[in-house]
């Protein structure tokens, strides 16, 4: 007997259908996740997106981006991803870490030199290589975007070595390596979702976190947690996914749009974080956060367990070197 819950949900899925099994020819507003306000440069880069798919399909596909986790935290909504309930998902490599072990390469630790290099590297063959990993698991890598460099704050002292940072309980994203990462540098971990961690500074659950310049504003994390030591330890990138399931209602032909405009929406998005990244900065200056610089070096040599933990196999040592092998 069919409930009326199941009823509406076979309802929706056979309208669904009705209109995405011509999706080629029919209107499709794409729904997109993202963890971070309206506003944000993530935000305003699947947006920008979204306008070259409208003109490119004289209004046909369209993209409505949720920000704010409207449609929940970031490891949550992997699943809904892959099942098809959200269309495309603009996430950090870390919450994809434990799943997909060659998303830790561009995660890890001082794995790149500068931006620069970063840049380069993700743009290349290595990765488009990453992005076809994504396939394995009912998702299709569209692109990579910015995420500037991490660097650890707390509430209780500035951190120049990492004997400072012995015993503070730091929060990190839902990641072992990013676990491995802290507790190398004698902190204690605590994996959390980033929606959690104002109130977790606030009520001294954790100590501290760690984060680029734009989301240690914008998450108002300097009001509670005052000094950023610049340790720039990770530089792990933003990537763009989508539902395989959603993608594959479209044709070749508007698949290729797709994948176009999100490449095209790179280049919108470093143009948008550049210039956060200086206004980030002035802003938490201005509001009071106590800035270090540090001697990577000693932070650079503890993190040797991270590398031996987690690039393991032959074709993450490879990936490694293809990385480190870019000039
Ligand atoms: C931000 C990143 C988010 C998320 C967040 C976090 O810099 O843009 O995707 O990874 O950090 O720390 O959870």
């Amino acid at each position: 007997m069919l409930t009326k819950r199941t009823f509406a949900v076979l309802a929706g899925a056979a309208m669904f259908a009705a209109v995405t099994g011509t999706a080629s020819a029919q209107n499709v507003t794409l729904r997109s996740t993202d963890i971070h306000p309206d506003g944000y440069p993530t935000i305003e880069a699947v947006k920008y997106m979204g306008q070259l798919l409208d003109q490119r399909s004289n209004g046909r596909i369209k993209i409505n981006v949720f920000h704010s986790a409207q449609l929940g935290q970031e490891k949550d909504t992997i699943e809904q991803t892959r099942f098809g309930v959200i269309d495309l998902n603009r996430i950090n490599m870390a919450p994809f870490n434990n799943l997909i072990a060659e998303t830790n390469v561009p995660s890890l630790p001082f794995i790149f030199r500068s931006v620069d290099h970063m840049r380069k590297v993700m743009d290349g063959p290595i990765g488009d290589e990453l992005l076809k990993k994504f396939e394995a698991h009912d998702l299709i890598g569209l692109a990579f975007y910015e995420s500037g460099s991490r660097s650890f704050y707390n509430g209780k002292r500035p951190i120049s070595t990492p004997a400072d940072m012995k015993g503070m309980k730091i929060r990190v994203q839902q990641s072992d390596m990013f676990v491995a990462l802290v507790q190398a540098l004698g902190a204690n971990a605590t994996p959390m979702p980033f929606g959690e961690v104002y109130s977790g500074l606030q009520t001294g659950v954790i100590d501290g976190a760690e984060n680029n310049w734009p989301s240690f504003e914008s998450t108002r994390h300097y009001e509670v947690s005052k000094f950023y030591s610049l340790t720039e330890h990770s530089l792990s990138p933003e990537v763009l996914v989508m539902s395989k399931r959603s993608f594959a209602k479209f044709n070749a032909a508007d698949q290729a749009l797709i994948k176009a405009a999100a490449k095209e929406s790179v280049a919108k998005m470093r143009e948008l974080w550049d210039a956060r990244e200086k206004a980030s900065e002035a802003k938490v200056r201005a509001g009071g956060a106590q800035i270090n610089t540090v001697e990577k070096q000693p932070f650079i040599d503890a993190m040797k367990p991270v590398y031996d933990k987690f690039v393991t196999d032959a074709k993450l040592k490879d990936m490694v070197a293809a990385i480190q092998a870019v000039k």
